[in-house]
């Protein structure tokens, strides 16, 4: 009997698969690539069926962390990011390298090659393999399913977190998924060693040290996965090694799949030593075919760059940024000019903006007046969301863009070297995300600064998810110590707009740390509601 098939994005399949290989807890923070695996958890009936922890954490850091307490306590679990979301959980991250893990943790995480809506690109392989821990790269859909339960198995017979890379394309793109029996969740069940998860120095020299010893074993189970294959060709002149979704760029190139050079696929690592030994006495140069950066093509070249012929992103066969295409790999073969055969243009490209009738916009227009106007530019840090848009025109409000939660301390540094005014403005979601510890600085220190949370009530930059800010916020000031007096709100409409400059002029008049919370809900959750009211 044929096996179901299911039409999935790449981000849905991982969330199927989690579902099916048993896993007891998803934790993420939204972030574009990845915010479709957790929504698909959420809207699942199975999932709810299961009892799968499915809401979503206040950043990728909390959310790393919950899923290795869901872990000690024996159970499979999954947290999910974009790739800057690793950056934030970095500490947990390396540091569940040395604990291991008890239950099967998968960690997935989306790069954002070509920076489709990212500050950076970034390839998350570089910190996996800072941490020691073992990676998996799917090629296409299926793999990516199939990989949710090797991961598992891998992650529970050596005790290690694993890392799964994906990229924008694979993630947001559709194919049939043969699904797999499900499996049971684990039993609650703690290590038997009670002390593995206490990194105090003495424990965690031991720890490393067992880290470092089971790499062997890692590299054994690369050399032997499934995942990485090692097809023989004619033309030996050249060697291929492709990785992960590059491996499906290369193969496009070929109508009948077959390449006439031997081709190494590497989807899991540490990468296979011997497999590219093999291929690397077998072939005269070696082209690396990788999505990101040269993670793998570095490694090859070793800081002496002599030994092997390694053509790349770094010899320029390849760009040295941007995501890869069939149409970059066949250039990289000595193929035709990538642009005589690339997709025209069919969409006409769009400038971004803030959407008709957005709070946004109400709160840069009374900023703008206040500050740039009298101030001149160069005075208001803000941060990543909707309202990033509001340093393109018309508004041209802000000056700075970098992290999340960066608004708040930039602005606190910029103040501590004596800029006035010095403004920071700050969505919602991002505020609880990781501007709150911020504000507690600028408390501490009554630092000069006004900041706006500009409260929409949503996560709307990544598609209007539950912002752990709503209904808190003015509580939340005043318990990390904002004098009362100076948390003020306003809903930022028109008929509101002499009220809203007032505001911002008496605490721009304030030496010390004000909070101002312009508060109307997104538009676009708004119209959401009321076409769900109205179909009811
Ligand atoms: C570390 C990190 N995690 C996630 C993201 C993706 N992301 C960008 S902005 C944003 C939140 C936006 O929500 P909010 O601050 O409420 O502002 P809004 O878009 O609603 O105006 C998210 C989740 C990111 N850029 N960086």
């Amino acid at each position: 009997m044929s096996k179901k098939k299911i039409l999935l994005l790449g981000d849905e399949a991982i969330a199927q698969a989690a579902i099916d290989a048993g896993v007891s807890g998803i934790y993420a923070y939204p972030g574009t690539p990845s915010t479709e695996i957790m929504e698909y958890v959420q809207h699942s009936k199975e999932a709810a069926e299961k009892n799968i922890h499915r809401d979503w954490s206040a950043n990728e850091k909390t959310a790393m962390e919950a899923a290795l307490g869901m872990s000690y306590a024996g159970k499979r679990t999954m947290s999910c990011m974009k790739h800057v979301g690793l950056n934030v959980a970095a500490d947990p991250f390396v540091n569940s390298g040395v604990t291991g893990v008890n239950g099967g943790m998968i960690v997935t995480v989306a790069d954002d090659p070509s920076m489709h809506s990212s500050q950076n690109e970034q390839d998350s392989r570089y910190l996996g393999d800072f941490a020691l821990i073992p990676m998996l790269e799917p090629s296409n859909q299926q793999e990516a399913y199939d990989m949710v339960f090797a991961g598992y198995e891998l992650s529970e017979t050596h005790k290690a977190p694993v890392m799964l890379r994906i990229t924008t394309r694979l993630a947001h793109s559709r194919a049939g998924i043969e699904v797999k029996d499900q499996l049971e969740q684990n039993k609650l069940k703690l290590s038997d060693d009670k002390r593995q998860f206490v990194l105090l120095p003495a424990l965690a020299r031991k720890r490393y040290a067992n880290l470092i010893k089971a790499q062997d074993q890692l590299l054994e189970a690369s050399e032997n996965s499934p995942f990485n294959t090692y097809v023989d060709g004619k033309d030996k002149s050249r060697g291929i090694i492709a990785c992960g979704i590059a491996y499906n760029y290369l193969m496009e190139n070929f109508e009948d799949a077959v390449c006439p050079h031997p081709v190494l696929k590497i989807c899991q690592y540490p990468a296979p030593v011997k497999m590219i030994e093999k291929l690397v006495n077998e072939c005269d140069e070696i082209l690396v075919l990788e999505e990101g950066m040269p993670f793998l093509e570095r490694q090859l070249r070793g800081i002496l760059n002599r030994d092997v012929n390694v053509k790349g992103r770094m010899s320029g066969d390849l760009p040295p940024d941007g995501e890869l295409n069939p149409n970059l790999v066949a250039m990289a073969l000595g193929g035709k000019d990538a642009r005589e055969t690339s997709i025209p243009e069919i969409v006409a490209p769009r400038p971004p903006m803030l959407c008709q009738g957005c709070s946004h916009a109400d709160s840069y227009t009374a900023l703008n007046e206040v500050v740039k106007e009298v101030h001149g530019d160069g005075h208001v840090f803000s941060d990543i969301g909707c309202y990033t848009l509001g340093a393109l025109p018309p508004y041209q409000a802000i000056n700075s863009c970098v992290d999340m939660g960066a608004s708040i301390t930039m602005a606190k540094g910029a103040s501590d070297a004596g800029l006035f005014p010095a403004v920071a403005v700050i969505g919602d979601s991002t505020f609880t995300h990781s501007g709150i510890t911020g504000l507690l600085d600028a408390v501490i220190e009554n630092s000069n600064i006004v900041v706006l949370i500009l409260d929409n009530s949503t996560t709307g930059m990544t598609g209007g998810q539950k912002s752990h800010a709503e209904g808190r916020l003015v509580e939340i000031c005043k318990g990390v110590g904002v004098p009362a007096e100076h948390v003020r709100t306003i809903n930022p409409i028109k008929k509101n707009h002499e009220e809203f400059v007032k505001i911002l002029k008496e605490e721009l008049d304030y030496k010390g740390v004000s909070v101002i919370i312009p508060t109307r809900e997104c538009i676009q959750t708004l119209l959401r509601k009321s076409k769900a009211k109205k179909a009811k």
